[in-house]
């Protein structure tokens, strides 16, 4: 993401970076007006978002065709800054042309357009309060700012999933629940290997008697795992097989219970209904929602309906080894105000990361360019 843009701002460091739009070309020249603004109102951005343009005439110079959006300030006022003696601030209409560019970046990189506007206004805040010092490079101006705007959504006050069970009574409910394919049973898999790894005692409740197959898909998760998985037949009730699970805990002094749940869509009222009716039976300490990073600003409105119809607590992202975007983790945190506690990367047991800022910070700064790029 923030090469994306910092490509898009102030050229690439490669020889060969070029402005990727007819637009951004011709505000290399001489000529400051700024590029058309893009419509955000659009769901399909491709057909707003300008992509890379054919390169110019071999008329404009190398060194023009890399100027920067926004060079160093280099002397006392110019058309991109201003001065009180003391430091350079950006002007308004050069602060209005990044966050044009940090528009189109973030709505490539999946991030929901309400998220969106929650960056643009606190990147535009930072900016112009900004002081930049002479010859400083307007990049680490523009990144700090970005850094601090994604820093702020992504900081949900966070649960700490080891210290909750540990102060809370015996068995901790742990419920899940998605939409179909989302990654909850692999998901309770890989926690479940986490709790132990902490040294809780852990049972599973097979509560997806609805899919074919899904109480044999946990079962051998937990046979590899070596934990109990308490299971009914299929087309059981799923509140009763949680609440024997309850019980297997309570009688044998297990610490926590994972309960999965059969995927639906927030439409699909019967099975709503049904995980309303666990949570009556089994009172869970913590419902978290799943979601597939890789279903983007689907994922989102997911969350978004799933908040509504049945409420969470948190979330776990799945599939974020394949997510080359990873906007959809800063849209699900705004949309829905609740933190991540686990993220996904990978099919493997181990494949389980406890959320933390930094890393996804570090992961949207640094990412390499994905696949369209
Ligand atoms: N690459 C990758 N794949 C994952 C991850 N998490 C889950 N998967 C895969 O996603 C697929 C679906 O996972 P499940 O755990 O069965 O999803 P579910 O939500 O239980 O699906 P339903 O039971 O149909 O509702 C499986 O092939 C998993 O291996 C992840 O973090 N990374
Ligand atoms: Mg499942």
């Amino acid at each position: 993401m923030w090469a994306r843009l910092k490509e898009r701002l102030f050229g690439g460091t490669d020889k060969e970076a070029k402005p990727s739009t007819p637009e951004a070309q011709d505000r290399t020249s001489a000529d400051p007006t700024p590029p058309k603004p893009v419509s955000h109102r659009t769901t399909d951005t491709k057909a707003t978002i300008p992509t890379q343009g054919p390169s110019s005439s071999s008329s404009a110079s190398d060194a023009a065709k890399r100027r920067p959006l926004i060079p160093p300030p280099s002397s006392e006022d110019t058309e991109d800054y201003f001065t009180d003696g003391f430091g350079f601030r950006i002007k308004e209409k050069k602060i209005d042309q990044i966050l044009e560019q940090l528009e189109i970046v973030l709505l490539e990189s999946d991030v929901a357009l309400e998220a969106v506007e929650r960056v643009r206004r606190s990147v535009r805040k930072y900016l112009s309060e900004q002081k930049l010092r002479l010859g400083q490079d307007p990049a680490e101006a523009v990144e700090a700012a970005l850094r601090s705007s994604v820093r702020a959504v992504l900081a949900q006050p966070p649960i700490d999933l080891e210290a909750r069970i540990r102060s809370s009574p015996k068995p901790f409910v742990i419920l899940f629940i998605g939409v179909n394919g989302s990654g909850k049973t692999t998901s309770i898999a890989k926690l479940a290997s986490w709790l132990r790894r902490k040294g809780f005692g852990v049972v599973l409740a097979a509560g997806d008697t609805f899919r074919a197959g899904a109480i044999e898909q946990i079962t051998v998760h937990a046979e590899r795992l070596g934990v109990k998985v308490v299971r009914q037949s299929e087309g059981s009730d799923p509140a009763a097989v949680a609440y024997d699970a309850v019980q297997h805990a309570k009688s044998r002094g297990l610490d926590v219970v994972l309960v999965d749940t059969a995927g639906r869509q927030h439409t699909n009222t019967n099975l709503i209904e049904e995980a309303k009716k666990i949570r009556r039976v089994v009172n869970p300490s913590l419902t978290l929602f799943v979601g597939d990073a890789l279903n983007g600003n689907d994922m989102v409105e997911q969350a978004r309906m799933f908040h509504q119809e049945l409420g969470f607590d948190g979330t776990m992202l799945t599939k974020l080894d394949t997510d080359t975007k990873g906007g959809s983790a800063l849209s699900v945190t705004y949309i829905v105000h609740k933190p991540i506690l686990f993220v996904g990367v990978g099919q493997g047991y181990d494949d389980l990361r406890p959320f933390d800022v930094n890393w996804m910070l570090d992961r949207l700064f640094s990412s390499p360019k994905g696949p369209n790029e």
